[in-house]
């Protein structure tokens, strides 16, 4: 028929049934030869008389995983997918949709506009467009309604999750499980009892008995409303959809897709669209580092964590979450019994959430973990993961210790989160064996990790601590050696330009809002209550031994953390904590101290509004990723984005703060740089690769090609 699509008719005594294949690998997305070829392919089947059947199949390890993403931006090529879909649900004689591996999307949408559904047992299904800043724009936000009824449907479509063949059957999505694993031999079999059994050619968008149950329920609709813009945090798309969804209710099946159509047009032409799906293939190309071309991963099968902190219990929960036996090394029996207590904490806690139960805490907690404060009991690890204090003379004592004891081969890594990893590994005999692995707090919950890769580690480790990444179910990004690697770079570059704002005349209180409004989950102040502002505290008293003389504007800082004020754990910090709230009240003793340090400086306060903190905010940012993708920290820019949007709450429909860049236009960018040079000369330099992108008319993503 055509290459992505072929028609043939199986004849058997039960009687000849079309066979329609999609071949488009990977996923068979919707591509427009996979459109053309169908409704050639549909077009046939409508006139072929020796057969009253058809059998609807995706070639390969998928059905449809969805409309092709790589064709979105550009112009469309017909036939689009809702003229396809509705061609195949006209005919008057039925096809069978035989789903594996996952019907997504536009994928789903065209099994809804056939007749009937089988799916194997292993096969998935969902309508994950909201995650791509847009919403079913193929009938789906119609047809779905129609098979589970509203809240079910809006459920699945805002939440764009992949929902279980089983599940499907009970939701009435597909008609039939298969319990093996051949779809076609699962649709032949449904197109034989359609044959047997007489079944017409029922169509999705005639079954309107769910729909018409909610019409009118404008209870139900609100309610659904509130709910959705509470989870949505400024991402307009779960928004949409729902809206999508209630039009099936509200309106009649044809007037429901044309207002379906006038949502879907509103997201495809939203920049929230564009950033999402900037983060679709970011998310993929992450993983693509030179190092993965030659280097083979080492075996992970047992891990040793040197350190039961805060770090080290997480770090360990995360590996034994994978199945990973992990030995804990702690200094003596005492920091033993704290490690295991630590461990135990977080396994507890998701027993209390539901996240597994207690035999299975047991399991990882008795059969998995051992604690030891011997230090050659890391022996027998294929990894090992140093946690310990944020010193980098103990990180060298500790590292002549672990190459004296660790097995030849085994991969030796250190969680610091801005130390020299070169100094580190320079103290080992191997350091080929050694690289970074930054994880993020709480290590078993957040999905970051820093792969730095310094001068001497082999290609092997490299790739070793990619694979341990995607066994951890986290996100690995490639990171050179630098005083807070990737992300606590560009972090402390924000920070300290808050603090500088809040020195000159801003409120923390206002740019916490304004942040927040912007889509972080919380401000940068917040944020250091939760973490504590001991250990900011902390750290800028090593960097004043080390002769450090930035512009941090922190003495405000230092007074509010010297009254032992740490943030949340002590009840006070930026905000006033009550009853063990983690929701903060501003505090005017706070306020009165911001004003005691600047009158004590002859600072005469300028407060700023939003628009000029996020400004200033965003452009810190920017800028200081620039220049971490310009020194080779990052490999691209859209390293520097997924780093920010999976380890510092950067919102996600926003694309990351490079992709941002982009979407505002970098001449604006460094217009605004210039324009607050005069405000702090020495903060305020614009980033080489700035200015060179400007001047060739070229933008961050054209690094990411
Ligand atoms: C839609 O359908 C809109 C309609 O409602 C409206 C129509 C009017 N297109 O993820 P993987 C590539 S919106 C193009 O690594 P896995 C992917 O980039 C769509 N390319 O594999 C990668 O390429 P590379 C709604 C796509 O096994 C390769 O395939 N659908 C598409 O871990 C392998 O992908 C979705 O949002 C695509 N649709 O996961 C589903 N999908 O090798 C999006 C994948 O060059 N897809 N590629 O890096 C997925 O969720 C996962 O890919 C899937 C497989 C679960 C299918």
């Amino acid at each position: 028929m055509t290459e992505a699509v072929s028609y043939e008719v199986l004849s058997d005594d039960a009687g000849a049934i079309a066979v329609i294949a999609i071949d488009n690998p990977p996923v068979n997305a919707a591509s427009h030869a996979v459109r053309d070829g169908l409704m050639k392919a549909a077009q046939t089947f409508a006139t072929d008389s020796s057969v009253e059947v058809a059998v609807l199949v995706g070639k390969g390890r998928t059905f449809i995983a969805g409309a092709d993403i790589k064709e979105f931006g550009k112009p469309m090529q017909e036939p689009g997918l809702p003229d396809v879909v509705n061609y195949i649900e006209s005919l008057d004689k039925p096809v069978v949709c035989a789903i594996h591996g996952t019907a997504l999307g536009g994928g789903l949408e065209t099994a809804l506009s056939c007749h009937y559904r089988t799916a194997v047992a292993s096969a998935r299904v969902g309508l994950p467009e909201v995650h791509l800043g847009l919403l079913p724009g193929a009938g789906g936000t119609q047809r779905l309604p129609r098979l589970t009824g509203i809240e079910a449907a809006a459920e699945i479509i805002t939440s764009g999750r992949h929902v279980g063949a089983r599940e499907a059957l009970k939701l009435g999505v597909v008609d039939a499980v298969d319990d093996g694993d051949d779809p076609l031999k699962a649709g032949l079999a449904f197109a034989r009892r359609v044959l047997k059994e007489g079944l017409p050619a029922r169509r999705t968008s005639e079954q309107n008995e769910k729909v018409e149950a909610a019409r009118g329920n404008t209870l139900l609709f609100d309610s659904l409303r509130a709910m959705v813009k509470k989870k949505a945090k400024g991402q307009l798309s779960p928004e949409l959809c729902l809206e999508a969804v209630i039009a099936s209710a509200e309106l009649s099946f044809a007037d429901g897709v044309k207002r379906e159509r006038e949502l879907f047009m509103e997201l495809m032409n939203s920049p929230q669209r564009e950033a999402l799906i900037h983060v679709f293939f970011a998310d993929r190309e992450v993983g693509k580092v030179p190092e993965l071309k030659t280097g083979t991963p080492r075996p992970l099968d047992k891990a040793a964590v040197i350190g039961g902190g805060t770090m080290g219990s997480g770090i360990s929960v995360s590996m034994l979450f994978a199945g990973m036996p992990v030995t804990m090394i702690e200094q003596d029996e005492e920091g033993s019994v704290r490690g295991r207590q630590n461990v135990e904490r977080i396994l507890d806690d998701g027993v209390k959430r539901g996240k597994f139960d207690q035999a299975h805490r047991d399991h990882l907690a008795n059969n998995l973990y051992s604690v030891s404060a011997d230090i050659a009991s890391l022996s027998e690890a294929d990894i090992v993961i140093e946690a310990a204090f944020e010193n980098m003379d103990v990180k060298k004592e500790l590292f002549r210790k672990i190459d004296k004891h660790a097995k030849e081969g085994a991969v030796l890594a250190s969680n610091t989160s801005y130390l020299n990893i070169n100094e580190i590994a320079s103290v080992t005999e191997r350091p080929a064996d050694v690289l970074g692995l930054h994880f993020f707090s709480p290590a078993h919950v957040m999905r970051l990790l820093e792969i730095v890769v310094a001068d001497n580690t082999d290609n092997d480790v490299a790739a070793t601590g990619f694979a341990l990444a995607k066994k951890l179910k986290k996100v690995g990004v490639r990171a050179g050696v630098c005083d807070g690697f990737i992300g606590n770079r560009i972090l402390e570059r924000y920070l300290s330009l808050a603090s500088y704002l809040v020195e000159d005349g801003t409120s923390p209180y206002d740019i916490d809002r304004a942040v927040l409004k912007f889509g972080y989950p919380m401000g940068p102040n917040q944020m250091g209550d939760l973490a504590g502002l001991d250990i900011g505290y902390a750290n800028r008293e090593r960097k004043r031994k080390e002769g450090w003389n930035g512009r941090y504007a922190a003495d405000y800082m230092d007074r509010i953390t010297e009254l032992g004020r740490y943030g949340q754990k002590t009840g006070r910090g930026f905000y006033i904590y009550e009853d063990g709230s983690r929701i903060g009240k501003e505090d005017p003793e706070v306020l009165e101290i911001i004003d005691q340090v600047r009158r004590e400086k002859g600072i005469d306060p300028k407060p700023l509004d939003e628009d000029a903190i996020m400004r200033r905010y965003m452009a810190a940012m920017i800028n200081e990723g620039a220049r971490v993708v310009e020194e080779g920290i990052a490999l691209r820019p859209l390293d520097v984005d997924i780093t920010m949007l999976y380890g510092y709450g950067f919102p996600r429909w926003r694309g990351g703060p490079l992709k941002y860049a982009d979407m505002i236009g970098l001449d604006t960018v460094l217009e605004d740089i210039r324009s607050f040079e005069s405000e702090a000369p020495d903060f305020w330099k614009p980033a080489d690769l700035i200015v060179d992108l400007v001047a060739r008319g070229e933008n961050f993503d054209s690094l990411n090609k």
